[in-house]
């Protein structure tokens, strides 16, 4: 029998699923998490980022992480569903575009790492930066504009690495750190992502950095899988020295450090290149040929896939990642999620299955009331300025209100991912409201696929060490095609599929436009939509 760990360090917690794959058995074997706030409460984080003065930045404690990491693997080694010799390869998953900065020090510390102290001692003076900006940073919009400025426009930029500046990328995070202290950028000697960090970690010198997160730093060339030479020179001098290499997502970094073996007594397993947790949950959610997508209905709502060539949103909302499997994934977010759901449910005093039986009430169409719900700024489409827009719809009516949110949450969905240009198969939900069918009908219907629900709530750490089995295959020697990979892990839950109804797919067809047309309105790029509303009321009565 082969165990294969992966490891999600996300921004509230590390998270690890340990997965047995025998010749006729495949099994999660292991799987915890270790809520950062509740377990280090001496960092004193919230939700696992640092308290701020300024809204906008957003930091965590690299240190945490490490202790974390270190916790996690000591529970790890004394479960005993576990044998640990087993334990073939380990992986791993981080919050992406999160940034790490190593002194002179790190090198040393790093390679002679002594098993008779806790990891967190020995790393305490590693880091020229004692906070990492981490995603949810909004603060360096003057670095985008200029790196923007510096490479040709927000289109080039977005066709070479496959996302426009964002603030949250590791590339204005970095030009924002040189600018402000220059002098502790210069003493940086090495700058890893959350992902690569935690493997350096594991393996007691850098690890590389894999195209599925190095995509997420305005810095890739995403076609060519290598530093985007244009765009180091637009951030910040000398940064190409700076960075780790980009290896493919299935490389072996080498094994677990001595460290880890001797104190814990892990064998030498491999560790295999970490990634983002986006792309560990394309491989999570079972997203691995073309024509399938996933949506995760969470605090925000995404949706992914995955394609064979590099592709850009000429729109400038959506992001396109490398995909851990080979090949692309696009991506896009909407922020107006879960948020938004309770809003209109608790605004019309419902709970979830007054919601769901309010949802049945109305046609598919609503009648032509539409909802933009831009409860709080958008991402997708760009909503800086937020408040909720209602075209023909009372919003003192409770069934209309419903069904618009939801509407509107998956015709926005379908328009701002037509770019991705995937012909939709089958689609994989997970996430919290997945588990509300009435949803996954609306969204079946307006997609016109099938919609089943796959997964725990573990998709990134799942992907992990589904990675790790894969690439410790390929080293021995073994191509297993991907869905061979994660075969007895991320099938369809049984009974759950939810198929199109032939006569509100074409509703939904119809009402895409109108909801187009009322979004170009909301935002001034277009003209009163009641003409086109009144024409869609007219044919769906
Ligand atoms: C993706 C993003 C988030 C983080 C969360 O671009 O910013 O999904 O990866 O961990």
């Amino acid at each position: 029998m082969s165990v294969y760990l992966g490891l999600d360090l996300s921004t509230q917690s590390l998270t690890a699923v340990a997965i047995e794959v025998a010749a006729g058995e495949r099994r999660v074997a292991f799987e915890e998490s270790l809520d950062f706030d509740a377990a280090f409460p001496q960092y004193g984080t919230r939700h696992g980022v640092l308290p701020q003065t300024d809204p906008l930045v957003a930091t965590s404690s690299p240190l945490m992480w490490a202790e974390a990491l270190d916790r996690m693997m000591e529970m790890v080694a004394r479960d005993s569903t576990i044998a640990l010799a087993d334990i073939r390869a380990v992986s791993g998953s981080g919050q992406q575009h999160g940034s790490v900065y190593f002194g002179a020090a790190a090198a040393r510390a790093l390679a002679s790492l002594d098993a008779g102290r806790p990891l967190v001692d020995q790393v305490r003076g590693v880091f020229v930066r004692p906070e990492s900006p981490i995603w949810m940073d909004s603060s360096t919009a003057e670095e985008c504009e200029e790196i923007t400025r510096a490479v040709g426009g927000p289109e080039r930029l977005a066709r070479i690495t496959g996302s426009r500046a964002f603030e949250r990328f590791t590339g204005p995070q970095i030009r924002k750190f040189f600018k402000d202290v220059p002098a502790a950028y210069r003493s940086t000697v090495r700058i890893h992502l959350v992902s690569s960090y935690a493997a350096s970690l594991l393996l007691g010198f850098d690890a590389p950095i894999d195209p599925g997160d190095g995509s997420g730093m305005d810095l890739m060339d995403l076609a060519a899988g290598r530093w985007a030479s244009v765009a180091l020179a637009a951030t910040a001098p000398d940064l190409e020295a700076k960075l780790p290499p980009i290896a493919p997502s299935w490389t072996v970094a080498g094994p677990l450090a001595t460290y880890w073996r001797a104190r814990y007594g892990y064998p030498a397993a491999k560790v295999v290149a970490w990634s983002g947790d986006n792309p560990c949950s394309l491989v999570g959610t079972g997203i691995v040929r073309e024509g399938l997508i996933a949506i995760s209905l969470g605090t925000s709502d995404t949706l992914f896939g995955l394609v064979g060539a590099a592709c850009w949103d000429p729109s400038g909302t959506g992001n396109v990642f490398g995909s851990p499997t080979g090949g692309y994934m696009p991506l896009i977010c909407c922020k107006n999620g879960s948020l938004a759901r309770e809003r209109i449910r608790d605004a019309h005093g419902l709970d979830w299955e007054g919601f769901a039986g309010a949802l049945a009430q109305r046609p598919a169409g609503n009648g032509g009331a539409i909802m933009l719900p831009w409860f709080d700024a958008e991402i997708t489409p760009t909503v800086l300025q937020p408040g909720v827009r209602r075209y023909g719809l009372d919003p003192a009516d409770a069934a209309a209100n419903v069904r618009a949110v939801v509407e509107a949450q998956m015709l926005s969905l379908a328009l701002h991912s037509e770019w991705m240009g995937v012909k939709v198969s089958r689609i994989h939900a997970t996430g919290g409201a997945s588990q509300n069918r009435a949803i996954l009908q609306v969204m079946a219907d307006v997609f016109g696929a099938d919609v089943c629900i796959v997964g725990g709530g573990n998709s990134a750490a799942l992907g992990a060490a589904l990675r790790a089995y894969h690439a410790d295959e390929l080293a021995r020697g073994r191509a297993l095609p991907w869905e061979q990979v994660v075969a007895g892990f991320t099938e369809p839950w049984p009974a759950s599929t939810v198929h199109p109804v032939p006569e509100r797919v074409a509703v939904y067809r119809e009402m895409r436009k109108v909801y187009a047309a009322c979004e170009a309105h909301a935002l001034g790029k277009g003209p009163d939509p009641a003409p086109a509303i009144a024409a869609f009321r007219a044919r769906t009565k």
